[in-house]
């Protein structure tokens, strides 16, 4: 089957879409003030205080991040140990332990983890090991390279002192035979209460660190990799401007490197919310057959303003800032498109 013809048929079938620089000291001349005026976020902009979103309603998740954030450590430890909730949240079966599992009954993961520095690890297709994203915050820390795949990923989580362990869950199992008893599913567009797991963090100096992780489409082809692992697709982090990350259908992300061009154009002044909206937008732009699957964006910059956007209702997401925890409906682009 061809690709496209696989991803539409995913789709239609229900196959689960659980699915600046800093110009802070341009003092020299007009051509610096010009360029001053056009850039809106500036490295020494600080919100007013430590914060965190997280895509879908995860306020275990948040709260623990929130928690590692009032400790007064990093964004980036705040982003690890809030998504590793989820990942190991077993009811969760779209993250870590507990995930639905590929078309052949392996449950294969995806994690990235990207920090203040713009540095960036990921894993990809991994298996047996409950908490990739730890596996990516070391490919990140521990080796010269940024993106580790499948058998490779798994040994060197275990060198790394992981411990392999079944990921496939009675419930996901049963979920899985009962797919391949009927195989005729109407298009389901995030009818979970939760999903992938995108968290970005501000810490108390300001610096904005984002993960990413996911067991991806469920009953996928075997060795089917999303955009959530994916730099630039399912996350993106500049220190200087913001942050995004994406949940659902990751081949429409990864065709339009949407948390990258989200970025982006907050580097160009726009604001989260609207740039969110535009990354969507292109989406739609380039894929006729949008109504079938969704996508979601969260995005936040340097002063800690956020926004999302999604293509169908029921998209949410979750901030926390103070120790509130508060989840947020997206607004969406299909209303009666
Ligand atoms: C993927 N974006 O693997 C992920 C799945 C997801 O909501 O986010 N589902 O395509």
């Amino acid at each position: 089957m061809k690709r496209r013809k696989f991803i539409q048929n995913a789709a239609l079938t229900g196959l689960g879409l659980t699915v600046g620089a800093a110009l802070t000291a341009c003092a020299d001349g007009k051509k610096n003030k010009e360029k001053a005026a056009a850039t809106k976020f500036t490295s020494d902009v600080k919100p007013s205080t430590p914060m965190v979103i997280a895509t879908w309603n995860v306020p275990n998740a948040t709260a623990k991040a929130w928690e590692v954030l009032q400790a007064g450590k990093s964004a980036l430890d705040a982003v690890e140990q809030g998504v590793m909730v989820e990942e190991a949240d077993e009811k969760n079966q779209s993250v870590g332990k507990g995930g639905l599992p590929d078309r052949d009954g392996n449950v294969t993961l995806d994690a990235c983890i990207m920090n203040k520095d713009g540095d960036y690890g990921a894993v990809v297709c991994i298996e047996n090991i409950k908490h990739p994203i730890s596996v990516a915050r070391k490919v990140m820390e521990d080796t010269p390279h940024v993106l580790l795949a499948g058998n490779g990923a798994k040994q060197f989580a275990i060198e790394s002192g992981f411990t392999p362990e079944n990921l496939l869950t009675e419930a996901s199992k049963k979920a899985w035979e009962d797919w391949k008893v009927k195989s005729e599913y109407k298009p389901i567009i995030n009818v979970e209460n939760h999903d992938t797991i995108g968290m970005l963090a501000i810490d108390k100096n300001g610096d904005i660190s984002g993960a990413c992780t996911t067991s991806g489409l469920s009953y996928k082809m075997q060795g089917r990799v999303g955009d959530s692992a994916i730099i630039g697709s399912g996350l993106f982090v500049d220190n200087e401007v913001g942050g995004a990350t994406a949940t659902g259908m990751g081949e429409e992300v990864l065709k339009t490197v949407g948390s990258f061009l989200i970025v982006e154009l907050m580097r160009q002044g726009k604001s989260p919310q609207e740039a969110c909206e535009e990354a969507v937008k292109r989406v739609i732009q380039k894929s006729p057959n949008y109504k079938d699957f969704q996508v979601g964006y969260i995005a936040v910059n340097k002063k800690g303003e956020t926004g999302a956007y999604c293509i169908h209702e029921w998209f949410n997401y979750t901030t926390n800032q103070d120790g509130e925890n508060v989840n947020h409906k997206s607004d969406f682009y299909a209303k009666g498109n």
